[in-house]
């Protein structure tokens, strides 16, 4: 006969935190959200931290190179998909770890004959108003002149003019060569009274821009995440049929950390892929597993295959039909605990502590406040980062408000690129994710400095300071409906709520 678990499955909607003591020394500033990523033995660190404890999930709609750059800015890390070509993804790692602080590759860049209009939409599209104006209209061409917002009135001249009669020229431009520091890039901004300041190489191409606010940006971001050479950590995903082929790429590219991608890791196909690509680059790999649900799949991605972080996480996700599908899932704050428990025994028996990672069917900051304190090392992420700026979707407006597409890895959508090889692979006979869209929400940093500050504050009020404290020290109570009810609001009218059903 089947089994019966005696509990039920649960959600982190059905939990409450119970406040601990406050002492003085529980304020936010004091707070450290510095998480293991990799595996360690008991009385070491581990040798590789997250800053905060946030990384995005391996989705096409998500974990692009921009939007790993900004991640790694403020302390987290992206997962690049592994649901394109190896070159693509290992094209997408090598940006993130090219990228220079502070020095921008353009991607608003028009030929001298593109028209007023052509500058009005790159505009609207990208949300920059510096546009280079290059030979070919790419990064990488010949500097032709630079178009900035002061260059030309969108409401009184005209928009089928070409924008060489407006941009300013070269010649007009205070320029720097490549291979300026940013202290001097800055000098000269700082100096010539300048926003912008075009770098070029010595055949007169554009390489990159520098900005002054970015200056000031960088200097005030503490926790950016880099690697051993400062470059931005970054990591990527692999899939189960041409793993060491892809994680040979994407090692030579300088991915940081590796992580199986399959929405059911409990399988000898995974324990294959990460034993192999161990095998083949020893310790100078770090590979996750993931997903599963209970403590034997947690103890047969860390024994068998040796895993060296594990993901949680089936059917939870935001666009994730699989277990309307195939009947298969648990609730994530079930999943999370039971891992927890397994991995808290597997560092009593073993002494080696193996970071866990909640994944998926986060939907607002509670749900990640809640994985945190139930025992998540970090959190993965598709919808909150699909949802920013820097997501790889463009911007597009339904009745007056601005929205993102947001599709999962298992919709025919984000299965297409698979086309091409599909003598190979067994077609899609059914989905299990969605094509949706998502409300946008601004820029990244902005979004993970809310989510930081409440939970810093939830922190303090239960008189933690490091997440291992949190995973020690929280105490939960289940809740009732009822219980729910009295958490809102009641008996009052809110002003925004008023407007919107009216709109
Ligand atoms: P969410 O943060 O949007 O709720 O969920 C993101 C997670 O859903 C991903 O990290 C991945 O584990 C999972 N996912 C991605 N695609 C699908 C799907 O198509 C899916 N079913 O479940």
């Amino acid at each position: 006969m089947a089994t019966i678990l005696d509990d039920i499955s649960r959600t982190f909607d059905e939990f409450l935190l119970i406040s601990g003591l406050t002492s003085e020394e529980h304020i936010p500033t004091n707070v450290s959200l510095r998480v293991p990523i990799t595996k360690f033995s008991a009385g070491t660190e581990s040798r590789l931290q997250l800053n905060t404890p946030f990384v995005s999930a391996a989705m096409q709609a998500v974990s692009g190179p921009d939007l790993a750059i900004a991640l790694a800015r403020r302390g987290g890390a992206a997962f690049i998909y592994c649901s394109q070509s190896i070159e693509e993804q290992a094209r997408m790692v090598r940006r993130v770890k090219e990228h220079k602080a502070g020095f921008v590759v353009s991607d608003s860049n028009l030929t001298p004959d593109a028209t007023l209009q052509d500058a009005v939409h790159l505009r609207r599209r990208t949300g920059h108003s510096t546009i280079a104006v290059t030979e070919n209209g790419s990064n990488g061409s010949k500097l032709v002149g630079m178009l900035t917002s002061k260059d030309f009135w969108e409401f009184k001249d005209d928009l089928t003019r070409p924008v060489r009669e407006f941009y300013t020229p070269r010649e007009k431009l205070v320029l720097a060569q490549e291979g300026v520091s940013l202290q001097e890039a800055t000098e000269i901004l700082w100096k010539n009274k300048k926003e912008c300041l075009p770098i070029i190489d010595k055949s007169g191409n554009l390489r990159f821009l520098v900005f002054r606010r970015d200056y000031f940006d960088h200097k005030s971001n503490p926790d950016e995440l880099t690697d051993s050479e400062k470059r931005l950590f970054v990591g990527a995903a692999l899939n189960t049929h041409d793993y060491m082929e892809r994680s040979e790429a994407l090692v030579e590219a300088g991915a940081d950390v590796l992580c199986i991608d399959s929405s059911d890791g409990y399988s000898e196909w995974q324990c294959k892929a990460i034993r192999s690509v161990k095998k083949e680059f020893g310790d100078r790999v770090v590979v996750g597993g993931g997903n599963v649900v209970a403590a034997d799949g947690f103890r047969y991605l860390v024994e068998e295959a040796g895993a060296d972080f594990v993901k949680i996480g089936i059917g939870g996700g935001s666009i994730c039909i699989t277990r309307e599908q195939k009947g298969i899932g648990r609730g994530q704050a079930s999943a999370v605990l039971d891992v927890a428990s397994a991995r808290d025994e597997y560092l009593k028996e073993k002494g080696i502590y193996v970071p866990i990672c909640s994944d998926g069917g986060l939907n607002n900051d509670t749900h990640i406040i809640m994985a945190l304190a139930m025992g998540a090392d970090f959190v993965m992420m598709g919808k909150y980062f699909a949802m920013t700026e820097e997501s790889p979707t463009p911007k597009m407006t339904y009745k007056g408000r601005l929205y993102k597409p947001y599709w999962g890895e298992g919709s025919s959508r984000a299965r297409n690129w698979e086309r091409y090889k599909q003598s190979e692979r067994p077609e899609l006979v059914f989905e299990e994710g969605v094509d949706a869209y998502v409300p946008y929400s601004g820029p990244l940093e902005d979004k993970v400095n809310t989510t930081v500050a409440k939970l810093k504050a939830t922190m303090c009020n239960c008189g933690v300071l490091s997440v291992k404290e949190f995973h020690e020290k929280a105490v939960l109570c289940r809740v009732s409906e009822m219980t729910l009810i009295e958490g809102g609001t009641s008996n009052v009218e809110q002003l925004d709520r008023i407007y919107t059903e009216r709109d």
